[in-house]
Order: C-alpha cells, then structure tokens, then sequence
C-alpha cells in the first residue's frame, strides 16, 4: 500500500559540485531526506520495474535515510532494489553495480571527505544509467522539483534489515541486500594482473593503506590482504565508523599527516595511500616523496598500458581546469585526446561514454578510468602497484624520470576554509571585474599573457558550462586560478591553484613552496585576500 502526505518545500537543496550537501541536522528535520529524494524520483520516467541502486559510505544517519529511500523507490515503481550490506558501497562500487546490473540509475548517501557524525556532514547525490553522477540538466531539473514538490509517497513496510544478505518484498519491489566487495573485486581482477602484484607483496615489498574508517576498509581488506597476501595490518583504520573515528576523512596531507609522517620517515614503507570517505578519492605517497594528484594522473596515464585492462593503450585523458597540465604533455609525447573541463566528475561522463578519453583526473585527489564512470581510489592504487610491480622500480623513481622525461608541474593548492560568504563572493567579483584590465599586465618577471572566467562547451551533448573558475595564465605557463568550492556545508571555501611548469630537470629538486613562492604571494595581493576574508593564511595547503 502506498501511502501519500503532503508536504512544502525547503530552501536550498541545490546540487552542488557532487549532490546535496548539508549538515547531519539539516538533513535530520522532518521531510528533509523525504523532501529531496521525492523529488529525484519525480524527475525520474520509465522506473517501473527497474532496477535502483542504494548505498552510502556508512556515516551517521546513512542507515536511517536508505530506509526512506527504499520506502520511496518502491513507491515510485522499481521493481528492484539493491543495497550494500550495511548500507555500505563505495561510490566506485555504486558506479560498477549500476553499470554490471543495467540498472535505472542508484542513490548514493555520501557527503565525501567531508566529516561525519552527529555533528558533521551528510550528502545525496544521484547517479545516472551510466554509473556517472547526474549531469547538470538532472540536478537543475532536481532543484526546481525541490522548490515545488508538494506531496510524499512511501511504500507501506517495516525497515529492511541492511545487514543479512538475502531478499525481502517491499509492496512491489523486491530488496536485495548484497556483498558490496564482490562484484567491485571481481571487475579489478579484470584490469589488473593480482598475480603480479601477489609476487611483488612477496618480494618484501612493504605497503600501508590508510582507509581513514571510512568506506574502503573492507574493500582494501579483501583485495590488498585478502586476494593479493599483502601481510595483516597493511590496511589501517579498516573498519567504518560512522564518525570516522572522529577524523576528517579526506585523505591529503593535512587530514593523513600520520600517513604522511611515516612515509617521509626512515622506516618508510615502500608505498602509503589512503583513501576518502566514499572511496572514490586517492592519495600516493611513496619513500620520501609525495605524489600530487596531478603527477599522479600523468603518471598513470604515461603508464597504463603496463596494466593488462589498458594494454591496447589509452584514447585520451581529461582533466579538471584546475588539475596542472602534466597530463597534457603525456597526451601531446602519445598522441592522444586532452580534455579540460570544470571541477566536477559529473563532467567527465560523456567523454567516457563517446570512448573519446580511457582516464580522466583531478586535482582534489580523483583519477578513475572508463571501468565505472565515477573517480576511484582504490583503483589508482591498484593501477600503481601493478606499475610497481611492472617496473620493479621505487615510487620516487618513477616519479622523477617522468619529469626528466616531461617537465615538472610545481603545483600546490591553497584552501581558505569557512570564511564568510559575502567577503568570498565580492572577492571573485572583484576578480572577475578586474580581468578585462590584466592582460599583458606584468607583475614583477610574471606577465600575464590572458585572464578568463572559464567556460566549457561540451563537445558530446553541446551543453555549455560558464563561470568555472577564474583563471590568470602567464607567458611561462605558470597559472593562478581562483573558484569557490561548491562541496563545502559552512560558509564559503576559497581555493586558490598555483601551477608552474619547470622543464629543466637541474630545477626539479625544489621544495614546491619555496618553487612557487612569487606566484603565492602574488595569488594573495591580486585577489585581496586578506581584505576580503580576513585570512593571511590559507587553512589548508595540498
Ligand atoms: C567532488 C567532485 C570532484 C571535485 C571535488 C572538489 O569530489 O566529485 O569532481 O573535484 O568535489 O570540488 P570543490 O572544489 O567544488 O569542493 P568528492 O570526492 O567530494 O565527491
């Protein structure tokens, strides 16, 4: 029986770079959940009978809202439902079910890196046929639902117990609580040789994986301990708290400073990574040397066809606008497509889809390949230890020949978290008035060879993208680029990226600070920062 109860909109559940993100006690008023998820379901034709998938990443208040999601998914028609047990799925595993089982498209309870808890964050975002998160069409098309929704419908049924694997019937659909590792396992073990990588673990070669008690603990337990004998203990903090033991599950050098702290000591393993809240996120760090997620993106892209899921190469690499373009000098030596679209993964889905790129990454710590249509974490690690193990070289090693083979991007990015959103917002105002006037501006041996508000034209569906970031790109290369976050739950978070290409190997050594330190200053006096924000210093530095 279904049951029907009116309700009336709330303000500002707008999509933002990947669904909604709130605080747990905004999602926690009556409706709130219910308000949203209805209205996803009303922008939705053609379910009836399909097939919806379901999971989080098994934060607080993640069990309570896919009861709700059941109880309307089934009301909206779907003929089945298939859920993680525990609630839990990666979002890569979200992405790979979606595509595997040809379903209508999933609901993934996430709100990332983002800290969770009674007191932190929480997050909705839905993903599409493809296993891609919505494109911008659908979230707009969402957010208008958002403000006129009007009524609820619910499937009459008791809760589904999320922790026995089996089926039970909710009115017309039938609920599936699954193993969320097997079918994720399954689809590694086509990209990747496990039988190489096993003789590389038992080499002696030492690992840890950091899964920061989120989501990819019982991922990185059965794939590094389990099918690959890496020895017990190489995956830390592998089971999912729902607070994430307290900690900020965003795997970067602030948030995995113990990881960080290990890797740089003397008895450093051979490789440390962490993943993030959702499993979807990555961080390399080999003996002494840290990857960025630009490097790495290059490196990976310079490597793949060493893993046996890419041996007949790769079409092309995508970047976000932000992420340095080391990539792009890959593709250019290889001969394949480059792409740079707007943060945001939901971007990358169509040129997936068209086979025009195989791996596409990001800046904020993402690469993924055309093998779901989400970023991947474990999947990067994966693709690094089969590289290891292809090359039986040290993560530095590699690292450093590919800029003697390449150039070096010095790359860092400066987040200036929570600060109040007017001075934010008049901040990139008076940047974007300002950039008319900059060209051919010269700021000490810097000179500014163009500055733009970027704008991305989709080359697949035609849809056009504007105000993407402002950028300021000098005649070295070098670039400043200023956005605003738009994963963020408390005020405004300014990021500030600042890439400079060096292609003399004699110049590779420096530490990237002191490499980028004219530009940092410079980032700060051409935006006003401290005037704006009240900041004069960034609250994270990657
Ligand atoms: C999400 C998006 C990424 C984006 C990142 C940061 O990642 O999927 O594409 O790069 O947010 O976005 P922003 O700079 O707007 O905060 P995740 O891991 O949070 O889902």
């Amino acid at each position: 029986m279904i049951n029907t109860v009116s309700t009336t909109p709330f303000e500002g559940q707008k999509p933002g770079t990947s669904g909604l993100r709130k605080k747990v006690s905004v999602f926690q008023q009556p409706r709130y959940v219910d308000n949203f998820v209805q209205s996803i379901m009303d922008c939705l034709d053609g379910t009836e009978g399909a097939t919806l998938v379901v999971g989080g990443d098994g934060r607080f208040f993640n069990r309570e809202a896919i009861q709700i999601v059941i109880r309307m998914a089934a009301a909206k028609g779907f003929g089945r439902i298939v859920v993680g047990r525990g609630g839990i799925l990666s979002t890569p595993a979200a992405s790979n079910l979606i595509r595997k089982l040809k379903a209508f498209g999933g609901i993934v309870l996430s709100a990332s890196h983002n800290p969770g808890g009674p007191e932190g964050d929480f997050g909705i975002k839905y993903n599409v046929g493809n296993g891609g998160p919505a494109p911008e069409k659908v979230t707009d098309a969402i957010y208008a639902r958002t403000q006129t929704v009007d009524r609820l419908a619910y499937e009459d049924a008791p809760d589904v117990d999320l922790d026995r694997i089996g089926e039970t019937q909710v009115g017309g659909a039938t609920v599936a609580v699954i193993d969320p590792v097997a079918d994720y396992q399954a689809l590694m073990e086509t990209l990747f040789d496990f039988d190489r990588i096993r003789a590389l673990f038992a080499s002696g070669f030492r690992m840890r994986f950091d899964a920061m008690s989120a989501v990819t603990g019982p991922y990185a337990k059965a794939i590094l301990e389990g099918a690959l004998g890496a020895p017990a203990g190489t995956v830390v903090n592998g089971t999912p708290l729902p607070d994430f033991g307290g900690h900020h599950p965003d795997p970067n050098l602030v948030h995995a400073k113990e990881l960080y702290d290990l890797a740089m000591s003397a008895d450093a393993p051979d490789l440390c990574a962490a993943s993030d809240g959702d499993g979807d996120r990555n961080l390399i760090i080999g003996k002494g040397l840290s990857v960025t997620p630009s490097d790495s993106l290059a490196v990976l892209a310079a490597n793949a066809h060493l893993a046996k899921g890419y041996a007949q190469g790769i079409s092309g690499v995508a970047r976000s606008m932000p992420t340095s373009a080391a990539a792009d000098r890959v593709a250019a030596a290889k001969g394949i497509n480059i792409f740079e679209t707007p943060t945001g993964w939901k971007f990358f889905g169509n040129l997936l889809d068209a086979g025009l790129v195989t791996i596409c990454g990001e800046e904020s710590a993402g690469t993924g390949s055309n093998h779901v249509r989400e970023k991947d974490g474990l999947w990067a690690v994966l693709l690094w230890l089969d590289i290891l193990a292809a090359r039986r070289e040290s993560v530095a090693q590699i690292v450093r020949e590919h800029w003697a083979t390449y150039g070096r991007n010095y790359y860092s990015r400066h987040d200036y978290e929570e600060v109040a959103s007017e001075g934010a917002n008049a901040l990139m105002a008076g940047l974007r008035g300002a950039l008319p006037a900059l060209k051919g501006k010269r700021f000490g041996a810097l000179e500014v060879a163009n500055a733009d508000d970027f704008a991305y034209h989709d080359p697949v569906d035609g849809s056009d993208s504007k105000n993407q970031g402002v950028r300021i790109l000098f005649a070295d290369g070098s670039r400043l680029i200023y956005r605003l976050s738009g994963t963020g739950t408390a005020g405004a978070t300014l990021r500030v990226y600042i890439d400079r290409y060096v292609a003399d190997p004699a110049q590779h050594g420096l530490d990237t600070q002191d490499a980028l330190a004219d530009l940092i200053a410079l980032s700060r006096d051409l935006a006003g920062i401290a005037r704006h924000t009240g900041r004069t210093e960034p609250s994270v530095i990657t």
